[in-house]
């Protein structure tokens, strides 16, 4: 697998550029100026034209330490979108022909029950499962998240809103939904609509429910359920906690332990080797959590599989070569993460710092206090308040107090 660490983990310090201390880069273009207050306490002069500039020359340094992710827990969410802290909902890969000839249009009009995208989960689903695992981290997110993050520097279409709030030390990130990203929503064609039904057909053809049984391609589509890994690892000095949907595993019951035998499964027009910055994110989702294959399901216009190929992750960089590089991805997140460290500093699950890119930008932020960004809820807040509080509740007192060294 391809989680390499610098040889010598120090050597990325002497030549790190700080790239968010540069005020204005090499080719004049300007920083996003976005600094705006809301809620009651103003802030003053808060940075004011500092940003995290995304150009990719910046990042073209030694890999930084990533260690190997490691599993440390799952949940599973129900057809009905109700949370169990259990792998229910994991389905096992049943290997497709080669060429399978998959109606992916099969079942959109009569049997389809698409999740509610107006119902904003935020990090809801990962907070309950912290409250019974108690790990301590310097961040916690969604894996998808993550992803932007890596793929930023080689993002020309799509910018993001990343809501971060310090509690307790650890600092939690949740998306917002742009302006651009909620009008594409709500316009999209019938056709489009349709499209993303495909994917989730894809793993209707390819996934079992048990290791004995076969795929039920003449059953509902539900996009409510899923099944998640939670991993933990480290990138350079940032200990991360985060989740990601995981689509199925090998069936073998000798297959190596969880990340290792995780299989992503992808749909693509393209035939033999997707677009490259559909590549690029196809290697940042699953290279983050540690999973090492994606089969992806090569359709035509009219949503037929024809054909079907693995791609292992570790080989994903080499396909398109010299046009993007997994260092580069790597680097910006984790300056991204020391920017986000050095910025959110009031520790208070009221105040969020919201970070914005908008491609050829530099990331910039705006701090925002009891507004309609927080988004800790109260029964999270509450509880571990409550258990550091309480001398009955040890578990999460421990986790969450002085083992932030
Ligand atoms: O409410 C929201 N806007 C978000 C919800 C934003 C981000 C995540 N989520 C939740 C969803 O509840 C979902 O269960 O995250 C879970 C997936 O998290 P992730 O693994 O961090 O997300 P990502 O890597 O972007 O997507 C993995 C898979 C997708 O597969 P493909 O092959 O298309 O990348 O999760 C599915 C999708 O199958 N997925 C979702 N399913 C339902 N609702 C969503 C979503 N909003 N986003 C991704
Ligand atoms: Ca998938």
């Amino acid at each position: 697998m391809d989680h390499r660490r610098s040889h010598n983990p120090n050597s990325g310090q002497q030549n790190r550029h700080s790239a968010h201390k540069r005020r204005r880069d090499d080719t004049g273009r300007r920083p996003n100026h976005h600094q705006s207050q809301s809620g009651s306490t103003p802030w003053q002069n808060p940075l004011c034209s500092r940003g995290l500039s995304t150009r990719r020359e910046l990042y073209e340094r030694d890999f930084p330490v990533y260690k190997q992710p490691v599993e440390v827990g799952c949940f599973s969410l129900d057809s009905e979108r109700r949370f169990f802290n259990d792998s229910r909902q994991l389905r096992y890969y049943a290997e497709p022909d080669r060429n399978p000839h998959f109606d992916l249009k099969d079942g959109y009009k009569d049997r389809y029950v698409k999740r509610d995208e107006n119902l904003k989960e935020k990090l809801d689903h990962i907070l309950r499962w912290i409250l019974s695992h108690c790990p301590y981290v310097d961040f916690v997110t969604w894996r998808g998240h993550l992803t932007k993050l890596l793929t930023t520097p080689y993002e020309a279409r799509e910018g993001w809103l990343l809501a971060v709030t310090r509690f307790r030390g650890t600092l939690y990130i949740s998306e917002v939904e742009t302006e651009a990203s909620r009008r594409e929503r709500e316009n999209r064609t019938e056709r489009h609509a349709e499209m993303m039904y495909w994917g989730y057909k894809f793993e209707q053809y390819t996934c079992a429910d048990n290791v004995h049984s076969l795929p039920d391609p003449g059953g509902v589509v539900n996009t409510n359920e899923g099944f998640c890994t939670v991993v933990q690892t480290r990138l350079s000095d940032h200990r991360l906690l985060f989740s990601g949907e995981v689509d199925c595993r090998d069936k073998d019951p000798k297959a190596p332990a969880p990340p290792a035998c995780y299989v992503e499964l992808k749909t693509s027009l393209e035939i033999t080797t997707p677009k490259q910055f559909k590549l690029i994110k196809w290697w940042a989702q699953s290279f983050l959590p540690g999973v090492p294959r994606v089969v992806a399901g090569f359709r035509d216009h009219d949503g037929v599989v024809v054909a079907v190929e693995t791609f292992p992750v570790s080989k994903m960089s080499q396909l398109i070569k010299n046009c993007w590089k997994p260092t580069v991805c790597m680097n910006f997140c984790c300056d991204f993460l020391s920017f986000v460290k050095q910025t959110a500093t009031e520790d208070d699950p009221g105040v969020v710092y919201l970070f914005s890119f908008e491609p050829h930008r530099d990331v910039t932020y705006s701090i925002h206090r009891d507004s309609q960004y927080s988004f800790l809820p109260h029964w999270y807040v509450d509880e571990i308040t409550r258990s550091q509080l309480s001398p009955h509740m040890p578990s999460c007192y421990h986790a969450f107090s002085s083992l932030a060294v």
